[in-house]
């Protein structure tokens, strides 16, 4: 597939590379290691962007740490450029902006593959690879290009945050790829990515998160109300999803007009992708792998806090749950 990217891109001038909104480790690094082959093959320059907010510190060390340079998309003028590559998302998914008029040219993702991807000119989806920047690597490989240690590293940390980090799956490819890159990567960089400091809003959150998880049964539901960035959300379902005895995580939050929520399991058997795509069915969109999934809701029309309940009730019908015995933390 690389090929024939390479050669589709040979006669473009400028390439824009967007990750999905409130970019998370696998999709930064993918975009990196994607620009970082354009320039090693054809010496073309291109432009990462993204929409949203990097919340998650450990995010925001590995941009510092292996400088990826980013630009919010939604200030950017796409006239400028004539080649649109996106990664670890598709079009359709509900979590990338592409302004009306304007058509990727090149997919390249790990989630479920959505039928209007058919329309893309170039795609290379595969839902059985741990991660995007699993592809990515594979493809430096195929070409015999060996990363620079930041595009290294921070292909290593998206390949581990998205598989064996956190505990979902991963296969035998994924692993190859992390040691094909390993003798690349800085040790010292990646422990300065994986322990950054804490903003106190990250405790002061998990104090919320505290206060308003309910456990019902073998789930927590937490609803977060307004949260500083959606990373929150996500960083609040991995946190309570360690607790023991607990199956699923389901956090809600909001920012703005926009509702986000962040499902977790620890068996891949729930695949929760899947559960989460029908959570939120005529509400918003959702997606996602074996063990980890989330979404996100456009409020403009809606209420937030009833929202919040009718997922939660589909949740509690999918568990089949009751919802007679309710805990606190
Ligand atoms: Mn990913």
């Amino acid at each position: 597939m690389i090929d024939q990217i390479l050669e589709d891109i040979k006669p473009k001038r400028k390439v824009l590379i967007l990750t999905h909104n409130n970019p998370d480790p696998d999709t930064m690094a993918a975009a990196l290691g994607m620009k970082f082959i354009l320039s090693k093959t054809l010496k073309k320059r291109c432009t990462i962007a993204y929409q949203g907010l990097v919340g998650r510190a450990e995010n925001r060390e590995l941009i510092k740490t292996c400088v990826i340079d980013m630009h919010p998309s939604t200030k950017l003028n796409f006239n400028r450029y004539d080649y649109l590559i996106v990664v670890d998302t598709q079009p359709k998914a509900g979590n990338v902006y592409i302004p009306d008029g304007f058509k990727a040219d090149v997919v390249i993702d790990h989630h479920n593959f959505r039928a209007t991807t058919n329309q893309i000119k170039l795609h290379d989806v595969r839902p059985k690879a741990g991660s995007t920047s699993t592809i990515i690597v594979e493809y430096m490989k195929h070409l015999g290009i060996v990363p620079d240690t930041k595009t290294a590293t921070a292909l290593y940390y998206g390949i581990k945050t998205d598989t064996v980090g956190s505990g979902r799956s991963s296969n035998s490819q994924d692993l190859e790829m992390m040691s094909y890159i390993f003798p690349q990567i800085s040790l010292t960089k990646l422990t300065k990515i994986e322990s950054p400091e804490l903003p106190r809003y990250y405790y002061k959150n998990m104090r919320k998160a505290l206060d308003y998880a309910e456990i019902l049964d073998n789930i927590i539901f937490c609803n977060l109300g307004e949260v500083r960035n959606a990373d929150l959300i996500a960083e609040t379902s991995d946190f309570l999803l360690r607790m023991r005895d607990i199956k699923w995580t389901f956090v809600v939050g909001k920012i703005d007009n926009h509702g986000y929520f962040s499902l977790r399991s620890k068996s891949a058997r729930m695949k929760v992708g899947r559960i989460a795509m029908s959570l939120v069915k005529g509400l918003g969109t959702g997606g996602g792998h074996m063990k980890s999934a989330g979404g996100q809701i456009n409020l403009e029309s809606k209420n937030y806090d009833e929202v919040a309940e009718i997922i939660k009730l589909r949740l509690l019908k999918r568990a089949g749950f009751k919802g007679e015995d309710i805990k606190k933390v």
